[in-house]
């Protein structure tokens, strides 16, 4: 494969670049009108992921507006869970919610990985998003695939939706009955991997495990529940697949970087809550730092972005090892004319 411009995986090698390559978490989204556009003609959200065509579509938006050196694969985290039978829905205007939640041992005994074909439609949304970046045989930027990291994943499926008060359905189970927990856990391992495996072998160029709420957890639990679960994802897609590099974004977790960089992750994303200076100390200089600027800063002003971004890189080298990129996902308030603002910045960098 031949790339028009391959900055961003070259961020995972020792070479120095000339500029730090960018992309932002939720490049496509809500913040954007031809998104929302694109969204009403498929219906609701999970008929869009469910559309290669829409996927493709909705993942060129951002890379036709800006300026970026990395594409993400259109779909969800909670299409595994949704896989396994947990009955996925989104209502308009609110987040998702799982009609058969995991809250009693009866539930959890009877979870499986799901069988990979009832994923088909993401593998095929890769297909179509690689030919989508792709003209005479040379692909436009790298392609990311993704999934949520075992331990974010189970939260969702036991709480049955997202929560505003760390899980506390989650927590208890993890607490209270740990061999149930431990099983959802090794089930999202081996639904993972393969699903991960999948997106590789449908044409991702670079995998990304999102841990959204790992950092809920006491550093302990986490380094357990969280980190060794995805741990051992890592080592199985490196053994299968040593050339595709893999990513861990554990948000919250700024206690664990040094655990992190020595989980065999070839980049670690770091939040906006943290420096990245401390992150590149507690990572040592051979993993790839991802990260951090506030969302935030979006809903700012040209002024604002300006300075925090200067500020934020001081006495951090960005043309080694380091992705540009935000310390979470954009959020649908933002102002896509400041995106337009962060990114010349960044190239400026
Ligand atoms: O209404 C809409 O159109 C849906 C909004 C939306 C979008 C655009 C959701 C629902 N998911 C997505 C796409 C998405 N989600 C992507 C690909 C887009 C891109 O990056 O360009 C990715 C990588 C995700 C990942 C994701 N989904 C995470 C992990 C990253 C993060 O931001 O923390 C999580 C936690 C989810 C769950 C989810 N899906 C959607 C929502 C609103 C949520 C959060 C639910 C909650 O806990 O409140």
């Amino acid at each position: 494969m031949s790339f028009k411009n391959d900055l961003f995986l070259r961020a995972f090698t020792d070479e120095k670049l000339p500029r730090p390559p960018i992309w932002l978490m939720r490049q496509a989204g809500r913040y954007l009108p031809e998104y929302r556009a694109t969204r009403g003609k498929a219906g609701g959200f999970m008929d869009l992921c469910r559309s290669p065509s829409f996927c493709a579509e909705v993942l060129l938006q951002p890379l036709d507006r800006y300026d970026l050196d990395a594409a993400i694969l259109f779909s969800d985290i909670l299409t595994v869970p949704d896989a396994m039978g947990l009955g996925l829905s989104f209502g308009v205007g609110e987040g998702p919610r799982f009609a058969r939640p995991l809250r009693d041992e009866t539930a959890v005994k009877a979870l499986a990985a799901p069988d990979m074909s009832t994923l088909q439609y993401v593998f095929d949304a890769v297909a179509e998003c690689k030919r989508a970046l792709t003209t005479d045989g040379v692909q436009r930027v790298p392609l990311i695939g993704f999934s949520g990291s075992p331990f974010t994943l189970a939260c969702y499926m036991i709480e049955g939706g997202g929560s505003t008060d760390a899980f506390p359905l989650t927590r208890r189970m993890m607490l209270q009955r740990p061999e149930l927990f431990q099983h959802v856990l090794d089930t999202n391992v081996t639904a993972v991997t393969a699903y991960l495996s999948g997106q590789v072998e449908a044409g991702a160029n670079a995998l990304m495990l999102f841990d959204t709420w790992g950092g809920v957890l006491a550093p302990r639990l986490y380094r357990e529940l969280s980190l060794a679960p995805m741990q051992k994802i890592v080592a199985a897609l490196k053994s299968k697949f040593p050339q595709i590099p893999v990513m861990i974004f554990s948000r919250g977790a700024a206690h664990s970087v040094a655990a992190i960089a020595a989980s065999g992750a070839d980049g670690l994303g770091v939040d906006w809550q943290s420096d990245l200076v401390d992150a590149r100390a507690a990572a040592g200089p051979h993993v790839t730092l991802q990260g951090n600027f506030d969302p935030l800063l979006l809903t700012t002003d040209e002024t604002t972005i300006r300075r925090e971004l200067a500020k934020s890189q001081e006495g951090f080298d960005s043309h080694h090892r380091y992705v540009a990129n935000l310390g979470h996902g954009i959020t649908p308030d933002t102002d896509p004319a400041l995106v337009e603002v962060l990114v010349q910045t960044l190239r400026s960098s």
